[in-house]
């Protein structure tokens, strides 16, 4: 199986990070984590997009706080799909990340989630390798059905106050 890169601009990121992590971890699906900044080291970043396809990597993880162009950076030098995190940070709390992830323009794709959405970035991740892999569609509709039941054992709950 392709394995997923989760990089990230920061340690600082690393707490949102890891979330998307353990979905990954999960579901039994290989992943690396990377420190690598668009704007601090821009060079290694580039290189780590360009090789991440020959390196065995199926889909890019890229999140970001502040001015976020991480996801973007990486979707520049690869054609592998690249999912944004916009972390939350800063004087406006994870927006302007928000919107420098998600507005890519026209030709460089980023699938952006939610600020600090990692969870939802592991998840997409596996459903993007899954599309060649039954075991893993398995193990993801294992995951909805958990989840399903959850919540009606909540609702179950509820109806017995
Ligand atoms: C961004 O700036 C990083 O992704 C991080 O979210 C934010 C702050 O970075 P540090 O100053 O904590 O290293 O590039």
């Amino acid at each position: 199986m392709r394995k997923v890169a989760i990089v990230m601009g920061s340690d600082s990121d690393l707490p949102v990070c890891e979330k998307a992590a353990e979905q990954l971890a999960k579901l039994n699906v290989p992943y690396t984590m990377h420190v690598l900044s668009a704007h601090r080291t821009p060079l290694q970043a580039a290189e780590f997009a360009q090789n991440a396809r020959k390196e065995g990597y199926g889909v890019i993880i890229a999140a970001a706080g502040l001015a976020a162009h991480l996801a973007g950076a990486m979707a520049a030098g690869t054609v592998l799909p690249v999912i944004g995190i916009p972390v939350a940070g800063g004087a406006l709390n994870g927006l302007d990340a928000l919107l420098s992830t998600v507005q890519m323009p026209t030709g460089i794709p980023v699938a952006t989630v939610a600020i600090n959405g990692a969870a939802n970035a592991g998840i997409l991740a596996a459903e993007i390798l899954a599309v060649h892999d039954d075991e893993l569609t398995a193990r993801l509709a294992a995951l909805r059905e958990r989840q399903a039941q959850a919540v009606l054992e909540k609702n179950a709950k509820l109806q017995q106050k």
